[in-house]
């Protein structure tokens, strides 16, 4: 059986312990690799790989990084095929989904940030009249920690390390135990691009584990982390006392607001996806989905009948739009919620029933569900579910959509539709999300901020702000006679 182990000071090596994980694909319900269960020794080792190569690497040119990182970018390209096969086998989604978006993804992080910082630069200010200049010296913060989650394997590790790597820093990563393998695949690429030995550390293992080695390592100086609330939380109070920079991308819990003014066959269209895509388990699908009482009816049925067009199926099918949830107990999770609804008196419009997939029986399948809710205060309507359950209630005006839209813990993206420019700048002003799409969704432009408000994270990622995070901006007063 292949396993996955780690990639520490650009050699692949054995966990210390020499313990393993179960690695499962949740198309079979089967264990198809085991996993390195990294613990602290692990991650204390590729620490000293990490500091070792940061005074090489933080001054290797602009244009050396910018070349190495263009050619990770280049052989992520490459191997489409295999990386969209490793990925669909390790998560359970659609060979299409990692074919189209997961793995051009990746390559595009490394793209951007390659091409990103060259184009970086920093203030200067000069005091006239006190006869000082100031500017902005913007450095690497050293060895830092990338922890990504399972939904978007690839894509989200990459995103957090190209920007790290850009900037001069020198990493420690942990990608999701659930989803490893795609990660463990990044190494060959960086060797090949010649990224130099010790810059990227790729470490696996649990959280609890590997994951709070790295937060709780007394040298290694910010975190950026994707996943849950609670587990953002759980960092916040480890790493805080050591006043390490944190980024966190945490979960969600969207609204789509739904106007009857909108481009109504678009709205259908995009709305199927923002509810259902990578069998829901993206932070910005449209869990909370909000009509306008006069198309509510309509809605209704038109969404019922195209969600349950959906196929659902092995994930290297062509056909097949929803591939297997990721892990056992995610499905589990999610099918509680299901009967939570039921008690909580909400009703169970189209899905919420296992799927029995021919040849692969013992795979993690779960019907599309519509659940048409009563109190949007109810829990199915507050918690991050993160599967392919959606919830639906009317409205009737604009104050009320933004009332119910906010009346959340969590701020990440809002989606709104409607063709109404005023209602749309009065909308955006007020609705508490880091992203709103309008007449669209999941439409990326990676120079923009990226993150949520309240219990959805802190700081943002993405472009320049990526940049900034991953450097200590020092100011430089000079005296000029
Ligand atoms: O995430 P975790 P899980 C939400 C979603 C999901 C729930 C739990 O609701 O059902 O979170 O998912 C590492 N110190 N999201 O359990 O545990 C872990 O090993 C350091 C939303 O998979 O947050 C993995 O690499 N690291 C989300 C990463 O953190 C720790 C995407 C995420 O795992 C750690 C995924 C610790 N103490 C889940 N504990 C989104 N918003 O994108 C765990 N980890």
């Amino acid at each position: 059986m292949q396993k996955i182990i780690n990639y520490i000071d650009g050699n692949y090596c054995e966990p210390l312990s020499r313990k393993w994980l179960d690695n499962y694909n949740p198309a079979t319900g089967e264990v198809y690799s085991t996993i390195a269960n990294s613990n602290a020794k692990d991650i204390a080792k590729a620490y000293e790989a990490a500091k070792a190569a940061f005074p090489g690497w933080s001054n290797t040119s602009i244009e050396e990084r910018s070349k190495i990182l263009l050619k990770i970018a280049t052989l992520i390209e490459k191997r489409l095929l295999p990386l969209a096969e490793a990925e669909a086998r390790d998560n359970g989604k659609p060979l299409s989904l990692a074919l189209a978006v997961d793995i051009p993804r990746a390559s595009s992080n490394f793209r951007f940030f390659g091409n990103a910082i060259t184009q970086f630069a920093s203030e200067a200010h000069e005091s006239i009249g006190l006869g000082t200049m100031n500017f902005t010296l913007r450095q690497p913060l050293g060895v830092v920690g990338c922890i990504s989650p399972w939904n978007l394997p690839l894509y989200l590790f990459t995103w957090k390390i190209a920007p790290a790597i850009a900037a001069g820093n020198t990493v420690v990563a942990k990608p999701s135990e659930v989803t490893p393998m795609t990660a463990f695949l990044l190494g060959e690429i960086c060797t090949e691009a010649g990224l130099p030995k010790g810059v990227l550390n790729i470490v696996h293992g649990t959280g609890p584990s590997a994951g709070q080695a790295i937060v709780a390592h007394p040298n290694i100086k910010a975190i950026s982390f994707t996943g849950g609330t609670a587990t953002g939380e759980h960092i916040a109070r480890t790493a805080a006392p050591m006043f390490k920079k944190l980024s966190l991308e945490l979960g969600g819990k969207n609204p789509n607001l739904i106007f009857a003014d909108c481009d109504y066959d678009k709205m259908l269209a995009i709305t199927v996806k923002s509810s259902f895509a990578n069998q829901g388990q993206i932070c910005l699908c449209g869990s909370r989905i909000f009509v306008e009482q006069s198309i509510y009816e309509k809605f209704k049925k038109d969404f019922i009948t195209k969600v349950e067009q959906l196929k659902i199926g092995d994930p290297f099918d062509a056909k097949t739009d929803m591939g297997a949830l990721v892990s056992k107990p995610h499905l589990e999770k999610v099918q509680s919620y299901i009967a939570l609804a039921e008690k909580e008196g909400g009703k169970i419009l189209s899905g919420g029933k296992p799927v029995k997939v021919a040849g692969f029986e013992k795979g993690y399948y779960l019907e599309p569900t519509i659940i048409e809710v009563y109190d949007d205060q109810c829990r199915v309507n507050q918690e991050e579910i993160f599967g392919p359950v959606v919830t639906i209630m009317p409205f009737t005006t604009e104050e009320e959509a933004l009332q119910m839209a906010n009346g959340v813990k969590y701020g990440l993206s809002a989606t709104l539709w409607t063709a109404d420019l005023n209602r749309t700048m009065r909308m955006s002003k007020k609705i508490e999300a880091g992203i709103v799409w309008v007449n669209t969704w999941l439409n990326r432009d990676l120079r923009t901020p990226f993150g949520g408000m309240k219990d959805s994270g802190v700081g943002r990622e993405g472009g320049f702000e990526a940049l900034r995070f991953f450097t200590e901006a020092k100011n430089v007063c000079i005296k000029y006679e």
